[in-house]
Parts: C-alpha cells; sequence; structure tokens
C-alpha cells in the first residue's frame, strides 16, 4: 500500500512541475522577446571568439532561476551563465538563450531550452522558440508536443533523402568536424547547421529534421531536446549515462530508420541508450 501511495505523490509531484514548466518556459520567452526586439549590437559581449552573451542571457536565467528558487527551493539549478547551485537529485538544467549567435545579429532562430533531471534522468523537457511562439514540451513516457499537439520523428529510411544537421562549437578540433560533415555527405544526406542545438533537437523530434549530431554538446543546450526526441520515437545517445551533465558529451539525436548509418558516419555510438525505438533501429 505505501508503494502505491508513494507512486501517486511522486506522480502529482511530476505533474505539478511539468504544469510550471509549461508557464515558466513562456514567461522565460516573453523576457527574450522584449530583448530581442530592443537589442543593440552594442549590447554584445564576448565570453570568447565565438562565443555571444547578451544582457538578455543573463536577465532570462535570473527570471528562470528565481521562479525555481521559490517553487522548489530544494531543487538543485545548472544555468549556462550562472554555473551549479545548490547540486542534488533533482536539478534543473537551463540554458537562457540557446542560439546566442542568432540572438546578437537579429536572426530569430533562437530559443529557451529547461531540463529537470531527477535521479540521473531526464523527466521533463520545455524548449521555446519566442519568435514562433512554438513550446515544445515532453514528460517521460508521456510523449512529446509542440504547441499541445502530439509529435513524432521523422520515417525516413534512405539517407539520400535525409535532412542533417551538424552542430559547431570551438570545442571541438576543426578537423574532426570536417572530416564528420564530408562523411555525412557522402552517405547523400543535405547537411545544414542553424546554430541552435536544442532548437535543431526539437526539429528531430517533430519531423522537420531527420538527424542532429554534435560531436560535443553541454548538457543545458541539449537534456530538454534529447528527452523531446526519445518521447517522439526517435534514437537518442545516452548522454546523462556517459557523464554528460558534467562533462558535456558528443549527442545523437536520430529518426530511428536512419539510425545505424548516421552513428557509423558520425562515429557517435548508440549503444546503451534506453530509447524505446534503439531496439528498432534499422
Ligand atoms: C549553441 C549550442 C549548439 C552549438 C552552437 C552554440 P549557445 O549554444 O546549442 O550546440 O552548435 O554553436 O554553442 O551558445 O547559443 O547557447
Amino acid at each position: 500500500m505505501t508503494s502505491i501511495l508513494a507512486t501517486k505523490a511522486a506522480d502529482a509531484d511530476l505533474d505539478a512541475r511539468a504544469a510550471f514548466l509549461r508557464e515558466l518556459a513562456e514567461s522565460a520567452g516573453a523576457v527574450a522577446r522584449s530583448g530581442f526586439v530592443r537589442r543593440t549590437a552594442g549590447q554584445i559581449v564576448f565570453k570568447g571568439p565565438q562565443d555571444f552573451l547578451t544582457e538578455t542571457d543573463a536577465a532570462v536565467e535570473k527570471h528562470i532561476r528565481t521562479r525555481i528558487s521559490e517553487a522548489f527551493p530544494q531543487d538543485g539549478f545548472l544555468g549556462e551563465e550562472t554555473g551549479l547551485h545548490n547540486s542534488g537529485e533533482n536539478v534543473w538544467v537551463v540554458d537562457p538563450i540557446d542560439g546566442t549567435a542568432n540572438f546578437a545579429r537579429a536572426i530569430p532562430h533562437f530559443c529557451i531550452s529547461i531540463a529537470y533531471v531527477s535521479a540521473g534522468r531526464t523527466l521533463l523537457g520545455a524548449i521555446y522558440n519566442p519568435a514562433l511562439d512554438e513550446l515544445y514540451f515532453a514528460q517521460r513516457g508521456a510523449g512529446a508536443e509542440l504547441n499541445g499537439e502530439r509529435i513524432s520523428v521523422a520515417v525516413t529510411t534512405d539517407p539520400n533523402t535525409a535532412c542533417v544537421e551538424l552542430g559547431w562549437s570551438r570545442r571541438v578540433p576543426q578537423q574532426v568536424y570536417i572530416d564528420t560533415l564530408q562523411r555525412l555527405l557522402d552517405c547523400g544526406a543535405n547537411v545544414r547547421r542553424g546554430a541552435s542545438g536544442a532548437l535543431a533537437l526539437a526539429y528531430v523530434a517533430d519531423g522537420r529534421s531527420d538527424c542532429y549530431a554534435e560531436l560535443h554538446m553541454q548538457p543545458w543546450d541539449c537534456l530538454a531536446g534529447l528527452l523531446l526526441v526519445e518521447e517522439a520515437g526517435g534514437a537518442v545517445v545516452p548522454f546523462l549515462d556517459r557523464g554528460g551533465l558534467i562533462s558535456g558529451g558528443a549527442v545523437l539525436a536520430t529518426a530511428p530508420r536512419i539510425a545505424s548509418i548516421m552513428s557509423h558516419a558520425t562515429g557517435i555510438d548508440l549503444s546503451g541508450s534506453d530509447s524505446r525505438s534503439t531496439s528498432s533501429v534499422a
């Protein structure tokens, strides 16, 4: 009886967090949108070569962190801009503006990415694109959705018809990136880069893209998107099982029928993943 009551209490807690997260993603998006329309070139600060920090990054992360600490004061917080606070079993992992390089140059392709991780598993993920008012949301075991409508990955079987996005950053040697790009092109894939890894993962979840690969991503860039793809029926790397929350790591998230080809072309191993679709990988 106790275990049944405990399970019901855990389910109720997660549902409450899910409702909180949906509203938080949209309120954070309103802060980002107001910063985007107000922005001027002078607001850009470089954290490093090709690494941008805008005033809006800081404002959005402060908004998110404040709301989480008010609602769930015992939870941990890991943000791209302010780092780790109050680590523990339950932690929120946040990229306030993913696609900062786009945001900094007034390109409307950016998002807020928020994941909720408990006991080493991502249970909730939200990716909100304020420019298009598109909210992607996933709860483990309950599917993935875009603006409340269920979504699923593409059914693409032929890499010659595939649209693949390959992420880039200075964290990976340039020749490794170029070699990976060459192997994907040799598969016949159309390869693009949109400079927002989180949005790219969301697009795999709803079938706009067939695969997203990046040789190193930070946890705040990818955890929400990996849950979206998994809940939408895709194959994903076991990012957290490989220590990704601390060190980041390689990311592959793909339509299941081209998963083995994409894994071979990118050199990113999908084994060990508990993605439902991995077993159905061709
Ligand atoms: C982005 C990442 C993406 C990478 C981009 C950029 P940011 O993060 O989400 O994976 O390819 O170059 O690093 O810095 O815009 O939050």
